[in-house]
């Protein structure tokens, strides 16, 4: 399929390059020069991406993001036309989802949003998991593309319903984090150690996939992002924004908003989420250690 790459951060960059790979004929943009894709064209604009592709495939920071390379000067709508389909992959608000959507269906556009979960790991390994809001049909025509860059797909209703499954899951990554980090920080206070609690926590009902894939980074104090906290940041808030719209109430995550604030202050905005750790840490005045660090 001819296919517009639009975002070549962490996640967009190794999907388009699948996408290459795959055999699909692939265009990229990304806001920044010098980034690009080795087997792909390069664009000059949004606009210029877009123009004849059959899906504009979106992979970008936040809701200003997406709407600046949709309806900004030069932007994709400049070249849109009957037929296109626009694919984002940004998580965003579910109700701007719908608004783009909208304005998109005047010229005859479908418009089908499919965050995903999964880290850079998976987005390099072609592994990701496709969180899907849209009509049946174009969602249809876009599996070779879900195929070449992502393990399963699970559609959630029309379109934004893909962005709000997503915000549920990612609270629950958020909170199932803290819970871990609190754990820790508590037990190592009273003497037990990451090592000795984690083999307890694996063979209990405590035992989850986030602990599972983050206690190895923990255990050796790597912070490094495979998912910077300024974007959980992003997404707790995406579910604040989008519970207060709802009128719905989530206690645990506004406080854990408050934490990732703090740690946003400290300057661990680049850090994976994880380093939020180091902020109960420094509040409890230990640190948690691994066999290697001990
Ligand atoms: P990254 O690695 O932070 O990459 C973000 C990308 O978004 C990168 O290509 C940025 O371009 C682009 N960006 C950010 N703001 C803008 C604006 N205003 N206009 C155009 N492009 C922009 O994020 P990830 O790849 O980890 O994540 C992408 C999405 O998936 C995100 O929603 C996550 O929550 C999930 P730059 O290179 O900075 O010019």
């Amino acid at each position: 399929m001819r296919v517009a790459f639009l975002g070549l951060g962490i996640m967009g960059r190794p999907m388009a390059s699948n996408l290459v790979k795959a055999g699909h004929e692939v265009t990229v943009w990304n806001r920044t020069a010098g980034k690009d894709v080795e087997g792909a064209r390069s664009a000059t604009s949004p606009a210029d991406a877009a123009r004849g592709a059959e899906v504009i495939w979106l992979c970008v920071s936040d809701t200003k993001a997406v709407e600046s390379i949709l309806f900004g000067p030069q932007g994709v709508h400049e070249s849109l036309t009957d037929g296109q389909i626009i694919l984002d992959s940004s998580t965003i608000a579910p109700s701007a989802t719908r608004r783009f959507a909208e304005r998109v269906a005047a010229k005859g556009v479908q418009y089908v949003d499919a965050p995903v979960t999964g880290s850079k790991i998976a987005a390099e390994a072609g592994t990701l998991i496709f969180i899907v809001g849209g009509d049946e049909a174009p969602i249809e025509r876009l599996k070779p593309l879900f195929a070449a860059t992502g393990k399963k797909i699970f559609r959630m209703g029309e379109t934004g319903k893909g962005e709000a499954a997503k915000l549920a899951m990612n609270l629950q990554i958020a909170l199932i984090y803290e819970g871990f980090a609190e754990a820790l920080t508590l037990a190592t206070k009273l003497g037990v150690d990451a090592e000795t609690l984690l083999p307890l926590i694996e063979a209990s009902m405590v035992r989850s996939g986030v602990v599972e894939y983050k206690a190895p980074f923990v255990l050796k104090r790597d912070f490094s992002a495979n998912f910077p906290l300024r974007l959980m940041l992003k997404d707790i808030r995406l579910a604040l924004e989008a519970a207060k719209e709802a009128r719905v109430k989530l206690p645990g995550l506004e406080t854990v908003e408050e934490i990732y604030d703090m740690a946003a202050e400290d300057g661990h905005e680049d850090l994976d989420y994880a380093a939020t750790l180091t902020l109960l840490e420094k509040w409890a005045g230990v640190e948690v250690k691994g066999a290697s660090a001990a």
